[in-house]
């Protein structure tokens, strides 16, 4: 009894741990489809998700695009979703409260499965930085994911159908000069839409959109400077706005 209470407290501790961070379910158009994202702590084999995999949710600049070697799983899906629609993503733990959360979308050319996050362009569709407050004391998007555990952003309306990535990320500032990454990658397929995609300085590059000399990465919230500064610029591109 006391052994087999041990082992159930330590294997939760362990999925906690490594689920910390990490897209644990993807909701399209309100409550009325829900997709399990990709489950880090079970056996990559026949899991079917519309999630790319990862490891570990934590991650750095070389694995910045969706925290894996680019690559679809063995069971890849991906959810339909017409274009307007408002898409939620959900974490099941989340304790960072400084620091950005930002998403972007990648559109893939033919099927998404086949190609690499690396080598695709990015945009961003939304952002929540700096909402109120300092640097060091002020209230931040990933505060905001620590209450709701959940990011709700719309699929732009206008965006030209095809088959897109998704990809959610968690910039956490807490530790000094080191950020730390969390992001996670879906796969959609966009319906209806209004045939648009943005161009020129809306599109980047993961990894390349930004690095350590990124002002927005490399912060020290505790820094003496940082309890009187309240702005502060999300690092990537502008939001497209659409058009
Ligand atoms: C994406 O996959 C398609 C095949 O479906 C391929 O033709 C294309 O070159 C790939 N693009 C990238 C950027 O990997
Ligand atoms: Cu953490």
């Amino acid at each position: 009894m006391f052994i087999a209470s041990l082992a159930v407290l330590s294997s939760f501790l362990v999925s906690q741990a490594v689920a910390h961070g990490g897209v644990t379910t993807y909701v399209i158009g309100g409550e009325r489809t829900t997709y399990p994202g990709w489950q880090p702590y079970n056996t990559p084999t026949g899991q079917k998700s519309i999630g790319r995999p990862y490891s570990v949710s934590l991650t750095y600049f070389s694995k910045i695009s969706c925290n894996n070697n680019g690559q679809a799983s063995a069971g890849q899906l991906s959810a339909t979703v017409a274009a307007g629609t408002a898409i939620t993503a959900k974490w099941s733990q989340w304790t960072h409260a400084e620091g950005p959360v930002t998403v972007y979308m990648a559109k893939c050319s033919g099927s998404c499965s086949s190609n690499s996050s690396n080598s695709l362009k990015w945009f961003k569709i939304a952002e929540t930085g700096l909402i109120s407050g300092t640097l060091g004391k002020g209230s931040w998007g990933n505060g905001e994911i620590m209450k709701t555990l959940s990011y709700t952003t719309n699929i732009p309306a206008s965006l030209a159908a095809g088959e897109y990535l998704i990809r959610h990320e968690l910039l956490a500032l807490h530790q000094a000069n080191t950020p730390q990454f969390y992001p996670e990658c879906a796969q959609l397929i966009v319906t209806g839409g209004g045939g648009k995609t943005p161009s020129g300085s809306y599109l980047v590059s993961l990894p390349g959109a930004f690095s350590m000399s990124d002002p927005g990465v490399n912060v020290n919230i505790y820094a003496a400077d940082a309890q009187t500064i309240t702005t502060y610029k999300v690092p990537g591109p502008a939001v497209w706005n659409g058009q």
